[in-house]
């Protein structure tokens, strides 16, 4: 293969690419995320404050490839128009012209101009909530989110009411992660020991997915949240009743980032199907397994307490990595419930329901 031919292939490649590129851009992320009703490159708009970010984003979007289109086809054109030819006598290129550079250069700052008001503007409306926004605490954690309610309702599902300003107080419990809701055009970082707002109309009632957009380790990806919007404020009220959480769910909202219960796939910590009076492999300290214990009520319970005091070789060596905080975090009798669901998840959970029924009773 000689030169000309090895150019004119990578040329065909660097074709091939930017078609490819082009065509991602025109398919638009909207379809990447799974919608075929959202605007060209946007998801649906299922807030209130999403049509004025989507016009601020196309506005500037157009001037960009406006410009893009002219400059590269002006260079393509220089290119082919002044090649060199042989025989041919190199002229003198031309000098200053002032007009020109007042055309190439003042309209250009006078959009950048209107682009920054416009993104200011939005951006100042985007961080200051209106005073009579419906405050939720929204909890991040490698690899789950927590949301609790003015009623004092906590669950890893977020409910929020249509048509009603929601404010959402992020705070972190280990690094940074990013609270995300597409849809509703909503993205804001979430930084350890501080708490960050972000607040959204959502004005139309449906299912949708919170996603963590912040890069934070391992399971990163699967950092996502069920959202609800509910039709109307009763609607929304009921599903966050407070009462008492169910084991299983318990379970889901504290360690099933880390243990699978169902299967025995082992994530950063070991998993925990079937473990109830099952002898476990332990080490005190790092290294080998240095004994064997039974799994019964008084393990578990210190496994929930005091993680670390023994760690796990059940198909790993683990490293003392759970957290250490369940004793102040969970009461009593939610490490009780935890404690039965490890021992007998199917009886737990009979009891949980033998007890809501009795409860109800009353
Ligand atoms: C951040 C990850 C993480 C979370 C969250 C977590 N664990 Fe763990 N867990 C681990 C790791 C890692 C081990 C192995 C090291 C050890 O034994 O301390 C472990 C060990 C255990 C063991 C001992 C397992 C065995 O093989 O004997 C039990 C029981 C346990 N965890 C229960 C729980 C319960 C119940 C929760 C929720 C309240 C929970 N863990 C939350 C990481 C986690
Ligand atoms: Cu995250």
């Amino acid at each position: 293969m000689n030169l000309r031919s090895t150019a004119t292939a990578i040329g065909r490649r660097a074709w091939h690419v930017l078609a490819a590129l082009a065509v991602t851009l025109m398919t638009g992320c909207g379809n990447m995320m799974g919608d075929v009703d959202g605007n060209w490159q946007m998801p649906i708009q299922a807030s209130k404050e999403a049509a004025d970010i989507d016009w601020v984003y196309y506005f500037i979007f157009w001037i960009c490839l406006f410009y893009f289109v002219h400059i590269m086809g002006a260079m393509g054109w220089f290119m082919w128009r002044y090649r060199r030819i042989p025989g041919k006598e190199v002229e003198e290129s031309p000098h200053h012209s002032l007009s020109l550079e007042i055309a190439w250069s003042i309209p250009p700052i006078l959009l950048c101009v209107v682009m920054f008001y416009l993104g200011f503007d939005y951006y100042m409306q985007m961080s200051i909530p209106p005073a009579d926004a419906i405050k939720i605490e929204v909890q991040a954690e490698k690899w789950s989110w927590k949301f609790r309610y003015h009623n004092g309702a906590e669950s890893d599902e977020l409910h929020i009411p249509k048509d009603k300003p929601v404010v959402f107080l992020l705070t972190s419990r280990d690094v940074l992660h990013a609270f995300y809701l597409p849809k509703m055009r909503v993205k804001k970082d979430i930084v350890p020991g501080r708490t960050t707002k972000a607040w959204t109309t959502a004005n139309r009632a449906g299912d949708y997915t919170l996603f963590c957009a912040e890069y934070c380790g391992r399971s990163h990806s699967m950092m996502r949240a069920p959202v609800t919007v509910h039709e109307t404020e009763a609607g929304w009220l009921a599903a966050i009743r407070p009462g008492r959480a169910s084991p299983e769910k318990l379970f889901r909202m504290n360690c099933s980032s880390c243990h699978s219960i169902d299967t025995p796939e082992i994530l950063t910590g070991p998993s925990l199907k079937g473990i109830g009076m099952s002898k476990r492999q332990v080490a005190a300290g790092g290294g080998a397994p240095t004994k064997e214990v039974l799994a019964d009520r008084a393990y578990l319970k210190e496994s929930i307490l005091r993680p670390g005091a023994l760690l796990s070789r059940m198909g790993k060596d683990f490293k003392d990595e759970m957290n250490k905080t369940f004793a102040k975090q969970l009461k009593p009798e939610q490490i009780e419930s935890l404690v039965d669901y490890l021992l007998d998840p199917k009886k737990a959970m009979e009891k949980f329901e033998a007890e809501l029924k009795k409860a109800e009773k009353k």
